[in-house]
């Protein structure tokens, strides 16, 4: 008989897994399941399909060689029920065990399923603590008792003394905590970032993106060039890479945005950590490793592991700390329906196009694409955070929803009030411009304010302050935006509010049929017309 049913999700592919510990290999078995209900919870991009079953299908593989017995089902199994909860209740049947085993997964919806099954089941279910994260749920909620607002900064500054990186005793290494002011550089003309490796797929991931293309066509995104690494050899590859040709740069180029640059100096990794090819704490080390052999700076090596200690872990805590409540704040009241563009890429806004494009081909965009292009688009533009936050989940390789809902809720939408970000990330055209090379490929122009050449990231900006003086107005950090509006004459006013309005109201939202997806402009080659369908 089974002694332990050791059930393990798509994105917990370590072996270090809190519910492998422990694990009997003469006794216990592994149950891992490829199910529709998690592919299409969103329609994700067909590369997170393929990505996330190649490797679940390479750990069962490197499990079975270690001698463990995995009961693997397969997404074209007949028998498959398509659900979590079908596909345990099966694997009970089949295995009779005296427990399950489990770690606790990425997104309350999961969360809440487990606990039905601990009613359900007829053998006790063990829901272990996922430890690949540095910071606890409990030691979050410990960190956050009493405060009104969460600051990445302050938890930041605990995580750097607990773990002791980048330390000298006491204090930060350099004598800062945060190095941030020089990360900020455009990308000087003539710079080409390294050419970012890429893996060819075996026979496994040839099966699987036959699969996915069967069935999952109707899904966004480009399934080929497929190039993920989808073992955890080929993840540690990829660390390799970075480390050795783009982590000195990392920091200078941080904020740097670039047509057809769709990498540049960014790692690449978050879908490894997140499905748990590569662990957070091994990734910092290196990259501490590379600094104290003088092999990449400090302003380098402090950006990005403040991105992984500080950031990951941070709206990691607050996710766990606020759901399910989280979810459903909408500070600023937004309701707008999300355009037609972002799953078409079919704007005359060159900086939106370039940003949607990269999604589109790599189920990849770097941050600052998707916080300051896509993100500050949504925010101007009033979209309805559930909408935006859908898409997002949906079309990035790396996007679970503890990472997702905080970053879109929170710090682009400005969704939960403040809690996490002390203001609204808003920035007209010229940020856009200051930081990428993308207006000069566009209809618009960012010096315009006003008329038929002008950016609507500029008019959409004042229109968003004007709407939501009430709420953002006393807020200290937005003083000064909201002193240059004060002196604006009532009549540029008006002006601002018809053109954003007018400019809003004529966004396409909705496809209108398979052939019509994008209705007078489906000539474009970004659009692929019935090949993909939001929900
Ligand atoms: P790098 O720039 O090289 O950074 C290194 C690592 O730091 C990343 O791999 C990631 O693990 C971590 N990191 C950096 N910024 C953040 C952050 N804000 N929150 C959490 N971790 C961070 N990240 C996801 O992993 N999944 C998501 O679904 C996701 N959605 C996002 C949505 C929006 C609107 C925004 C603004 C950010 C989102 N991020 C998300 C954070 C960040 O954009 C990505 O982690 C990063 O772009 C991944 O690329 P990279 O591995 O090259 O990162
Ligand atoms: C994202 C994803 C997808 C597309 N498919 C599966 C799957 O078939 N089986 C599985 O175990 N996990 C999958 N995942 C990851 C889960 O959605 C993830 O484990 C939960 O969202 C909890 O974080
Ligand atoms: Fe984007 Fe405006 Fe620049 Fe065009 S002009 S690329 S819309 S910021």
């Amino acid at each position: 008989m089974v002694r332990t049913l050791r059930f393990v999700l798509g994105d917990q592919l370590t072996r270090s897994l809190s519910a492998l510990r422990d694990l009997d290999p003469a006794r216990d078995v592994v149950l891992m399941v490829e199910v529709a209900a998690e592919a299409t919870s969103v329609r994700h991009h067909k590369q997170k399909i393929a990505f996330i079953f190649s490797a679940m299908r390479h750990f069962a593989e490197a499990l079975r060689a270690e001698g463990i017995a995995v009961d693997y089902v397969r997404l074209d199994d007949p028998a498959n029920t398509q659900s979590f909860g079908g596909e345990l209740s099966r694997a009970m049947a089949r295995h009779s065990p005296d427990a399950v085993v489990t770690t606790e997964p990425g997104e309350w919806r999961v969360w809440q399923m487990m606990q039905d099954w601990r009613e359900t089941l007829p053998v006790p279910l063990h829901i272990r603590e996922d430890d690949r994260f540095l910071c606890s749920r409990a030691a979050f909620s410990q960190w956050a008792a009493g405060r009104k607002q969460y600051r990445m900064e302050f938890f930041y500054r605990v995580m750097r003394k607990t773990t002791g990186l980048l330390m000298a005793g006491d204090a930060p290494k350099g004598g800062q905590w945060n190095f941030d002011p020089e990360n900020r550089k455009a990308l000087p003309k003539g710079q080409d970032p390294p050419t970012r490796q890429r893996f060819t797929p075996d026979a496994i991931t040839r099966d699987v993106i036959t699969l996915v293309t069967a069935r999952f066509a109707d899904h966004f995104g480009d399934l080929e060039p497929f190039g993920w690494a989808v073992t955890r050899e080929e993840a540690l590859e990829a660390l390799d890479h970075f480390i050795a040709d783009c982590l000195p740069m990392f920091g200078d180029f941080q904020d740097a945005m670039k047509t057809g640059q769709d990498f540049l100096y960014h790692s690449v990794i978050s879908p490894y950590l997140n499905a748990g090819l590569l662990t957070a704490w091994e990734v910092c080390v290196r990259a501490e490793a590379a600094y104290r052999a003088n092999l990449a700076p400090l302003n380098a090596v402090e950006g990005f592991i403040r991105q992984i200690i500080g950031w990951r872990e941070f709206v990691r805590g607050l996710y766990w700390h606020e759901m399910p409540e989280y979810a459903e704040t909408n500070h600023l009241d937004a309701q707008r329906p999300l355009p037609w563009f972002y799953w078409s890429g079919e704007t005359k806004m060159a900086c939106l196009r370039e940003c949607i494009r990269a999604t589109r081909e790599h189920a990849y965009a770097h941050h600052i694409q998707r916080l300051m292009v896509t993100g500050n688009f949504a925010l101007l533009a009033g979209i309805a955070p559930r909408e935006i936050e859908e898409w997002y989940l949906a079309v990035y390789a790396d996007a679970y929803e503890w990472v997702e809902l905080p970053n879109v809720h929170g710090m682009v939408m400005h969704a939960d009030g403040g809690l996490l970000g002390s203001k609204p990330y808003a920035a007209s055209g010229a940020y856009i411009n200051r930081m990428s090379d993308y207006c000069a490929g566009c209809t618009y122009d960012p010096a315009v304010k006003l008329g038929p050449k002008a950016c609507p990231f500029n008019y959409l900006y004042w229109h968003f302050l004007i709407e939501n003086e009430g709420k953002l107005a006393r807020n200290p950090r937005m003083a000064m935006p909201y002193r240059t509006l004060r002196a604006m004459e009532e009549t540029r006013r008006h002006e601002i509010r018809a053109e954003a309005e007018a400019f809003l109201a004529a966004l396409p939202t909705k496809a209108t049929g398979p052939d019509k997806a994008v209705p007078e402009q489906n000539n474009s080659p970004l659009v692929r017309v019935g090949q993909f369908t939001p929900r």
